[in-house]
């Protein structure tokens, strides 16, 4: 996965919301293909290891609660420049600050309830699809 990959989880606060079915259809509208994709809940042990990075943050014991708090929609995306160009799909971390017509903007309904993941790096791509999904569920 490099390049043309990104990864990405509808949150729980979208999922009770009832807002995947838009979701999906704005990011397939937006030329993202379907590579991997699962409706699972992260245990508060797998919501910690995969915000592993962002341990040290004040706010790393509300979100792994938050994460773990109900089920979410996990997925691997493929587009040229999948990783950048979904992030501008999804629109700034904090809703207020988010463009328009981004996701954020639409369901997104604070900082730390922001509807959507989005991996920031190639790298974080790769490392994140790979913890959701076995090479024989990416097609
Ligand atoms: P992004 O998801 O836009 O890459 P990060 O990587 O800075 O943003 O943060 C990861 C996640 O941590 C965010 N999606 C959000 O749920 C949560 N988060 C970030 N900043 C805050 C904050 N100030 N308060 C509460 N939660 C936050």
């Amino acid at each position: 996965m490099s390049g043309n990959k990104t990864f990405t989880m509808i949150k729980p606060d979208a999922v009770k919301g009832g807002h995947i079915g838009a979701i999906l259809e704005q990011i397939c509208g937006a030329g993202f293909r379907i590579v991997a994709m699962k409706y699972t809940k992260l245990s508060a042990e797998k919501a910690g290891e995969f915000y592993e990075v962002h341990k040290e943050r004040p706010f790393y014991g509300e979100l792994v609660e938050f994460m773990s708090s109900g089920p979410i929609v996990a997925a691997v995306l493929e587009k040229e420049n999948a990783v950048e160009d979904f992030r501008k799909l999804i629109g700034a971390t904090n809703p207020a600050e988010a463009e328009p017509g981004t996701i954020r903007a639409r369901f997104a309904t604070s900082i730390g309830e922001n509807a959507v993941h989005g991996a920031d790096s190639d790298e974080n791509a790769l490392r994140e699809g790979s913890f959701h999904f076995a090479g024989t569920e990416m097609f």
